[in-house]
């Protein structure tokens, strides 16, 4: 891993908290006042994240969606992020994000009916302040650091997070938006979940140099962590956005993770990596390796941990359940809502038109 990023001169809490390669202090870790019911709490959610990932690739497989995106092996950034921030600090996810929005509170089973083709928007993005999937890469990194430029007009103290892949960070949109947060020093974090594939694209063939490094040239810090250490994620994104809140704007996190699953289940890996790749990872996986720093530190016994996952298995039975059972796929012209606030007349006409098409039919 490389060396992290320093910024001459400007106040960083973060790196303090890491040694030069990424890895989470001991006294950091020590300190980060998590009570041991906090830190299973964590383990629980990534246990929780990576049941419902795997239900939706089974259900997928069954036929019962059309597509999945896992997240297997980002389990520790969706976690640790999300329990970092506060809850009225918005979330701009990618379409990899679902474990995110559990640990926001979103039901999974809802969260599905996108996939089975039976919504447009399976949240309310204000009442979980989790803004809707964004599939067109990068286009969310500039609506994280608008809506954070909107929050500081506000006079508000909430903050941003915006995520996204390595591959995103290619898009012009990406450098926009960094610059957009520098000058204007959004309360925003960004955070950049490397997980070292753009679908069949490698880092190497996209990014020369380290994307953390990118973050001074925009007048901001960066960072790269390891992004496979739930607790190193939880301290990183905690001090960032401590930082932004009290007015010191952005923060670039590039979390080093891996896709340990296909890009989609259309996608097949074995044609364009090697398993020895995917056996270095499987070695750091984030839930085997936090079992075991919590099962040493006296925190997990086997009876709990078992308890968690017979509440995997119960909530993935009612995911499946909930999800067979839902409402009929929405009318047609259901694709006309939530598009405008107040439509103009040629999309009110359009609807028309379209309504008036399908009378007969
Ligand atoms: C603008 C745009 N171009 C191309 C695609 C097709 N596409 C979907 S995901 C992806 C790769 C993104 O990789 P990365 O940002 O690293 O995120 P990851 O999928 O690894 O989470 C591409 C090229 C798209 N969705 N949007």
């Amino acid at each position: 891993m490389a060396d992290v990023v320093q910024v001459v001169g400007t106040d960083d809490p973060v790196r303090p908290l890491f040694t030069a390669a990424g890895e989470l202090k001991a006294d950091a870790r020590n300190g980060l006042g998590l009570d041991a019911a906090a830190l299973r709490d964590l383990y629980q959610k990534m246990i929780l994240i990576r049941r419902a990932d795997q239900e939706a690739l089974n259900l997928q497989r069954q036929g019962e969606l059309g597509l999945w995106g896992q997240y297997l092996g980002q389990e520790a950034i969706h976690v640790g992020a999300v329990a970092a921030l506060e809850a009225n600090d918005w979330i701009f996810p990618s379409y990899r994000e679902f474990g995110m929005a559990m640990c926001r509170g979103v039901d999974p089973a809802e969260m599905l009916t996108w996939f089975r083709g039976l919504s447009h928007g399976p949240w309310d993005p204000r009442k979980y302040a989790f803004a809707p999937l964004a599939v067109p890469v990068a286009t969310q990194v500039p609506h994280a650091v608008g809506f954070a430029m909107g929050s500081r007009l506000r006079g508000s103290d909430d903050v941003v997070l915006g995520t996204f892949g390595d591959g995103a960070t290619s898009k012009g949109d990406w450098h926009e938006a960094m610059n957009f947060a520098g000058v204007f020093k959004a309360p925003v974090i960004l955070l950049c979940q490397n997980n070292h594939w753009a679908i069949s694209v490698p880092l190497a063939k996209q990014t020369a140099g380290s994307i953390a490094e990118r973050a001074p040239g925009y007048g901001f810090p960066g960072i790269r962590i390891d992004g496979n250490d739930v607790l190193g994620v939880f301290a990183a994104v905690r001090a960032a956005a401590e930082r932004a809140r009290r007015g010191d704007g952005p923060y670039l996190i590039e979390a080093m993770t891996y896709r340990m699953g296909a890009h989609t289940s259309s996608d097949d890996p074995t044609r364009y990596r090697l398993d020895s790749e995917l056996q270095t990872w499987s070695a750091k996986d984030p839930i085997a390796r936090y079992r075991s720093w919590l099962q040493g530190q006296g925190h997990l016994d086997d009876a709990a941990a078992a308890a968690i996952d017979r509440a995997a298995e119960t909530m993935a039975e009612q995911m499946r359940s909930r999800l067979r059972a839902a409402v009929p796929a929405p009318a047609g012209e259901a694709i006309f809502d939530r598009v405008y606030e107040r439509p103009p007349g040629p999309f009110i006409e359009e609807r028309e038109e379209f309504e008036a098409s399908l009378e007969g039919t």
